[in-house]
């Protein structure tokens, strides 16, 4: 801990300044967190399969979504002590939302404690913990990065894990749990929840919507938190790459975006920087594209250019894309299944460095085709671990390169030379936006005002995030409202549904209607960096996502 604080303690220009940065409270929380009220909605049902969901959540299934207003009544807090998980990839701001439920939580009563949860869920099933006190809080204030308590991938599904957890619980006297994570993470909650309640174990579990991925939203969750500050890193970076292009005028640059399976951060950056080409992994699934037919797209955007004397240009790839071309994901699909089975682990691992052969007598039909025609680079990370949910770990798959190559096959002879780049690490951790200061502390505080209403199951949820802080709206949506049945590890399970890119929605149609231009003139934006003072249209722009979606003109 010592380490941890002295290491902190080196803090730039940029860290001191931000640490006095006060983030902002919708206003029906900013009157104290003793003074809620609270209003129901009506019963929710799931986002598919209810009955499925139903079935397998029955305590918490059909919860009322909450809203909290100002004005409630002055309460007396009894005792309370929190552990809180950090769950999954960084995203910027998580350390804020910590700081939100550590100044609820003491301004509720000050006897109150908080324990952080070391390296994700693992933390909470292994007892490893440290109490956050205010000066160990103070150090983490508006800073990137999860390294306050660190995270981590754990799949807290097992009833051994939850007894473990329950075991941690009482050892610490902790009576809520607040899980900040993705989808996969969230649904987690939500079975911890379900167990905890089934077992009158007394505890609570409240999620908090993290991703840079942008994919855990809904009506109610409008973005989860990390996807502006990273987008605009991106954005920033794309940008000054665009420059060079245009400056230099000798190279094709291929950029991979991460976000793993939906393209919200490729589209997000699309817009905010106008390259010359930007694939969208669910409109190739939706025109049931093949590998060869993105090769001639983009061909004849690379023809086309050079026709004009531009030798050059900017392509964004999405993480997932690979995942979304119809024959990949059959491939992928068929691998994962037999991946899955302990016969074909086992063989795997007494084949060492003779794996693709052994894969290549197992696939047949069109995917032992696809298989062959892939680079052998290609191959062996199609075969790599799927992560702790099942997930084909796409940020290992150098998509950017297979265009590359197959491009320079399909263009042989023209003056064709290309940069690949690949962002994703580059923006997980970066000092959160003002925006997502703001939203984080919110979420953070948020969450402990759903613990003090006595909720469990539940998602703190932030809304109306186009309008000023003041305005935006706080209260809880039940997890399973979010849940429907997928395929993972080769079963049915349930899990949060992933939100993937609406080829209906405002942010597409507007990506559609300007990239033929795009493609062909150079309307290149710069974006440059996060500012986190001046002029508010420069500190407080969101995503033109957000703005898009809802409604209004970007
Ligand atoms: P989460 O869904 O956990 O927020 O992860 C986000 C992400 O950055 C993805 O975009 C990416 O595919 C993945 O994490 C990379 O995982 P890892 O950090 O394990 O390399």
């Amino acid at each position: 801990m010592s380490n941890t604080l002295e290491v902190q303690k080196q803090t730039s220009p940029l860290q001191k300044a931000r640490h006095d940065y006060n983030p902002k409270l919708p206003d029906s929380l900013k009157q104290g967190i003793k003074n809620l009220n609270i209003a129901e909605g009506e019963p929710t049902s799931s986002a598919g399969d209810a009955d499925d969901i139903k079935a397998m959540f029955p305590g918490l299934f059909g919860s009322k979504a909450v809203t909290f207003r100002q004005n409630g009544a002055n309460t007396e807090q009894k005792t309370l002590n929190v552990g809180v998980i950090l769950s999954g990839g960084q995203a910027p701001g998580g350390h804020n939302v910590i700081a939100g439920i550590f100044d609820a939580l003491k301004e509720a009563n000050p006897e109150n404690k908080l324990f952080g949860f070391l390296g994700g869920p693992a933390g909470i099933i292994d007892g490893k913990y440290i109490e956050i006190t205010g000066d160990y809080m103070d150090e983490f204030r508006n800073t990137g990065g999860f390294d306050i308590i660190g995270s981590g991938r754990t799949k807290l599904e097992t009833r051994e894990q939850f007894q473990k957890t329950r075991q941690t619980c009482k050892n610490l006297n902790v009576s809520a749990i607040v899980v900040i994570g993705g989808d996969d993470s969230n649904t987690n909650a939500a079975m911890l929840a379900e167990f905890f309640l089934e077992n009158k174990a007394g505890i609570q579990v409240i999620g908090v919507p993290k991703t840079i991925d942008g994919d855990l939203k809904n009506e109610q969750i409008e973005a989860s938190f990390g996807f502006d500050t990273a987008t605009k890193v991106y954005s920033e970076l794309i940008g000054n790459i665009l420059k060079d292009a245009n400056s230099a005028k000798k190279y094709w640059h291929f950029i991979k975006l991460m976000g793993r399976s939906a393209s919200h951060i490729a589209l997000e950056c699309a817009l905010k920087t106008r390259p010359n080409i930007t694939l969208i992994s669910e409109e190739v699934a939706q025109k049931d594209m093949s590998l060869a037919q993105i090769i001639d797209y983009m061909a004849d955007i690379i023809t086309k250019r050079a026709q004009k004397g531009k030798n050059f240009g900017i392509a964004l790839i999405p993480e997932g894309l690979i995942e979304f071309i119809p024959e990949m994901k059959h491939l992928i699909s068929t691998l994962n299944d037999k991946l899955a089975t302990e016969e074909v682990k086992t063989e795997l691992a007494s084949l060492p460095g003779q794996e693709i052969p052994y894969i290549k007598g197992l696939l047949e039909g069109k995917d032992s085709d696809l298989f062959n025609s892939l680079p052998r680079d290609i191959q062996l990370q199609l075969l790599l671990d799927r992560d702790p949910h099942g997930n084909v770990q796409v940020s290992k798959i150098e998509t950017e390169k297979l265009l590359t190559e197959m491009l320079a096959v399909k263009l042989k002879g023209a003056k064709f030379s290309t940069q690949t780049h690949f962002f994703g690490y580059e923006g997980r951790c970066a000092a959160p936006s003002n925006f997502d200061a703001d939203y984080c502390y919110s979420l953070g505080y948020n969450a402990f005002a759903l613990i003090q209403a006595g909720l469990s199951g539940f998602i703190s949820s932030v809304r109306n995030l186009t309008r000023p802080a003041e305005q935006w709206v706080a209260g809880g949506i039940p997890l399973t409202s979010m849940m429907n049945m997928e395929k993972r590890h080769g079963k049915m399970k349930p899990v949060i549904k992933k939100a993937l890119v609406e080829l209906n929605g405002a942010p597409f149609k507007k990506f559609s209607d300007n990239r033929a231009t795009w493609a062909l003139e150079d309307c290149y934006v710069y974006p440059g960096p996060i500012q986190y003072f001046g002029p508010s249209e420069v500190t407080d722009i969101t995503t033109e996502t957000i703005q898009l979606e809802r409604g209004l003109h970007v």
